[in-house]
């Protein structure tokens, strides 16, 4: 005999449907989906309509520009790497026998499952004929402690064989790499400085362009 389903129960199944659906999209998101960033101004792009001597909290020294490049045009940053969305960079070096060098105390949070990662873009720009195959300049970049007393860890170094066209020019745009990521697990709970230094010989010089510095991770 087949069984009939009465009204009254098929109701009430479908009540309880409902409550159990607006229950579970009233949850929270069980993931976590937003990325923090830890670097400040690693896109450099406050540059844009500023003094383009400096960007807080980015400490500089040497051969460093993040804009007006001294050829008489107080209103040009340092070509980025998109131009429709994102217009300014930093620039080390570029000069013979000089050093360039940023960098800035950040605190990485013990927050996440995993990372933070590094991450960084590069445009190298040199002179240097890269015929023998010998990095003379170069760009190192490291983790030190928040005095900038004590190395440690070094991240990355970069140099002239690298480069994708001649030394920066006026308004040169070259052509952009991403680098990365590195892993800073080691890291998690501490204040530490990263620090990007630039080192040019005595001829032919190369310019390491800069820019969407990152650090962070997803929680
Ligand atoms: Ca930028
Ligand atoms: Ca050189």
């Amino acid at each position: 005999m087949p069984m009939k389903i009465q009204v009254p129960m098929l109701a009430a199944a479908l009540a309880a449907l409902t409550t159990f659906a607006a229950s579970a999209s009233a949850d929270p998101l069980p993931f976590p989906t937003l990325f923090h960033e830890y670097v400040s101004n690693g896109d450099f792009e406050s540059a844009a309509g500023a003094s383009y001597s400096s960007i807080a909290p980015w400490v500089k020294s040497g051969t460093v520009f993040f804009g007006d490049l001294g050829f008489g045009a107080p209103n040009f940053c340092v070509p980025s790497r998109g131009p429709s969305t994102n217009h300014c960079a930093v620039e080390l070096g570029g000069i013979n026998s000089t050093v360039g060098e940023i960098n800035q105390v950040l605190t990485i949070p013990a927050r996440g499952t995993s990372g933070p990662t590094f991450t960084y873009w590069i445009d190298v720009l040199s002179d240097e004929p890269n015929n023998n195959a010998i990095p003379y300049d170069t760009l190192e970049i490291d983790l030190l402690d928040a005095s900038g007393g004590r190395l440690l860890m070094h991240l990355a170094t970069n140099t002239n064989l690298q480069k994708s066209g001649p030394n920066a020019t006026f308004g040169q745009v070259g052509s952009w790499r991403p680098q990365g990521p590195h892993n800073l697990a080691a890291f998690r709970g501490q204040t530490v400085m990263l620090r990007f230094r630039a080192f040019n010989d005595s001829i032919y010089p190369t310019t390491f362009r800069l820019d969407d510095i990152s650090i962070g991770t997803i929680w």
